[in-house]
């Protein structure tokens, strides 16, 4: 039997014309019906995560120029993203980053330089993704997403209220996975929320060349899940947004779609030039809605952010990125064994003749050293 639905019913799941927005670009509060602003704890809270975040990703950008990083995808410019995501949940809930959302991961409590282990090119994950309800980054376009449904499901079958956040990139919502995935969490009703990082591109390949859709939160719909647009850059309308996302996941309303508007204000990683598919006139004009500007200037005007709060959470950034670049500078200990350790429970003999084949380069070049 076909479903009917009402027309009413169904326009009910289609996002906004204009992204969802409570604070403008200049910093003034823009009250919105659906969704009521956080208070001002909050805002500062997420604030204080702006500032540690923008100054991990600039010495995260100085790591790979050091040659302390083999690649960093940074989320310049993405920060609100970021520290929405990680406020939007509780400690029960999970994560399920890609590889540019290191400033959502360490939000949620990894250590700086745990995250970092991935893209010095150590280990898959420098964390122990149990501890902080953090899924390993994913560079598998979309991949992540149904590990976060499969793990939705899970979670529903043994009766917790644990919601997920997954988390891609506009250029993944082409990929096969992401349907899926959108698919199964809706037949299956479950408490997943994904989130889309629209900054415009994938690489070097623009919106306009990924989809012919009104908007990505517009696939929504297809897939009978609500969508919404929100400003990706006004980390008070993420908060309400995601939060509302998140709180109807946990009701057991089933899941959502949220496409952030954001830009990528850096290359897509140091090994792009970016200067080779897009006009440097358009980068600058995001500048002018920078995520920590506007918060910055909504709490300063009503005073809720005072000069000593101001200094608090810079000096913490500080000590933050100096503890990274500490770690960072010191050779890492690596035992060449590793290359073969987790990838099978019995080692087969084929990958063990490549480990003696190893060892007996290691032990002669002991010897000849
Ligand atoms: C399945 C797959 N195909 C291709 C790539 C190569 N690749 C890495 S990042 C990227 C662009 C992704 O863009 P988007 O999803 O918008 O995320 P962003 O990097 O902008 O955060 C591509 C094509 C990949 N990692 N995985
Ligand atoms: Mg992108």
């Amino acid at each position: 039997m076909p479903r009917h639905i009402s027309p009413q019913s169904a326009t009910t799941l289609l996002p906004r014309d204009t992204p969802v927005q409570l604070v403008s670009a200049t910093g003034e509060h823009t009250p919105d019906a659906d969704y009521p602003a956080p208070d001002d704890a909050a805002l500062l809270s997420a604030y204080a995560g702006l500032v540690s975040g923008r100054r991990i990703n600039d010495q995260c950008n100085a790591l790979v120029r050091q040659g302390r990083l083999a690649v960093y995808p940074s989320s310049n410019g993405q920060e609100a993203c970021q520290i929405a995501a990680a406020h939007a949940l509780r400690d029960t809930d999970w994560l399920f980053p890609t590889y540019r959302d290191s400033v959502a991961i360490i939000t949620r409590g990894v250590a700086p330089a745990e995250a970092m282990v991935l893209l010095r090119g150590d280990w898959h994950s420098g964390y122990d993704p149990h501890q902080f309800r953090v899924a390993p980054q994913a560079t598998p376009l979309a991949t992540q997403l149904l590990h976060a449904v499969g793990f939705a499901h899970a979670a529903k079958l043994r009766g917790e209220d644990t919601v997920v956040l997954a988390m891609c990139g506009d250029g993944a919502t082409s990929e096969g996975d992401f349907h899926e995935a959108m698919n199964f969490a809706a037949v299956f009703n479950l408490a997943v929320v994904f989130f889309v990082q629209n900054n415009e591109f994938a690489i070097s390949v623009p919106l306009s060349r990924q989809t012919a859709a009104p908007s990505l939160a517009h696939k929504a719909i297809g897939y009978g899940m609500p969508g919404q647009r929100v400003d990706g850059n006004d980390v008070a309308a993420l908060l309400a947004v995601l939060g509302e996302a998140v709180d109807r996941a946990r009701r057991g309303d089933g899941p959502s779609l949220v496409e952030a508007h954001t830009y990528r204000m850096l290359a897509h990683t140091n090994a792009d030039d970016d200067t080779r598919y897009r006009e440097h006139e358009a980068v600058q004009e995001w500048v002018a809605r920078d995520p920590l500007d506007r918060v910055r200037a909504l709490l300063r005007e009503r005073g809720a952010l005072t000069d000593d709060a101001e200094a608090a959470f810079a000096e913490t950034a500080e000590r933050t990125a100096a503890e990274l670049r500490e770690t960072m500078h010191a050779e890492p200990q690596v035992d060449p064994e590793d290359l073969f350790a987790h990838v099978y429970a019995e080692r087969p003999a084929m990958l063990d003749a490549q480990w003696r084949f190893l060892q007996d380069e290691l032990d002669r070049t002991e010897a000849g050293a």
